[in-house]
């Protein structure tokens, strides 16, 4: 458990992160991964049972994390560096030829860390769901985290898995949205209206908690909030800002999955500056 000024800081290191391996792969998706890296810390560095020294495929004596919207491949890696999975020097190889972070996590076996492929939006749910499902079976008093998209939710397989998880009551699955409102075309309410997201999750048959993503108070309460709720898979709906902490890129979809240029890549990491010091 860390106190609020690390995770600020843990958090600031994440997003240049972020900013530096989209600029040196020159591709990537940088909005919404700079969007939701508070949460990301915040479940890495504080809400998790986890340990990269003693972690398994198996997922077996700890708790899981599926990222079922792939493309946060950026802060995804660097969350996972950060907390000791892999050395943090090989984040300058997103998306080069041959390494292991691929611009999609893709499971080789060598990548600690990471229990499932995803890229293929609206599948991560329903392997979340059912990892949660047999740890239960198992007696495996750990949880199951599951990352989604407000645009991925526009899948119907997302659908699917919660009537799933809700007739089958996992309570220990623990899924949140990433409502930053946006996907890779434009707001969500233009492309395919998803909203209101809480009715839907709650008729659905889920305990649902909406939070503010980028107030550390406000995330580590909707965990803790998660953690009393007993019967039902719980929804936590985090609103976010794409692209949050570099002006440009602020609430637009068209940061969603373009990387910047060298003279704006220097601009985001100005604005990401070590204020509040390295990590
Ligand atoms: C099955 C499938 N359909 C389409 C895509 C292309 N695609 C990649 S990301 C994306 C939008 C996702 O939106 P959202 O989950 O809101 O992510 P954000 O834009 O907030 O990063 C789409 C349509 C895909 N990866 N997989």
């Amino acid at each position: 458990m860390q106190d609020i000024t690390t995770l600020q800081r843990i958090a600031s290191q994440v997003r240049r992160d972020i900013v530096r391996m989209v600029c040196a792969a020159k591709s990537g998706h940088p909005g919404g991964s700079l969007g939701i890296t508070d949460v990301m810390t915040a479940l890495y560095f504080s809400e998790m049972n986890h340990d990269p020294k003693s972690w398994t495929r198996s997922g077996k004596g700890q708790d899981v994390f599926i990222i079922s919207a792939g493309h946060l491949a950026p802060v995804y890696y660097s969350i996972l560096a950060r907390s000791g999975y892999f050395p943090t020097a090989e984040l300058g190889t997103l998306r080069k030829f041959g390494t292991r972070l691929q611009g999609h996590p893709c499971v080789t076996d060598s990548l600690p860390g990471v229990f499932k492929p995803s890229g293929s939006l609206g599948q991560g749910l329903s392997t979340a769901a059912g990892i949660a499902l047999g740890k239960k079976l198992d007696g495996d008093p750990n949880r199951v985290y599951v990352l989604c998209g407000d645009g991925e939710s526009e899948e119907g397989q997302i659908w699917e898995a919660g009537m799933w998880a809700a007739h089958h009551k996992v309570d220990n699955l623990i899924a949140f949205t990433d409502w930053n409102g946006q996907q890779i075309d434009g707001p969500t309410t233009t492309v395919t209206a998803i909203e209101d997201l809480r009715d839907k999750w709650s008729a659905f048959g889920w305990d649902v908690i909406e939070a503010d993503g980028h107030d550390f108070e406000s995330i580590l309460k909707a965990f803790e909030f998660a953690h009393v709720l007993n019967g039902k898979p719980k929804m936590i709906l985090f609103r976010t800002e794409m692209g949050h902490g570099v002006d440009y890129m602020a609430g637009s979809h068209k940061w969603h999955g373009k990387a910047p240029s060298a003279e704006e890549c220097k601009k985001a990491l100005s604005q990401l500056e070590e204020t509040l010091g390295d990590y």
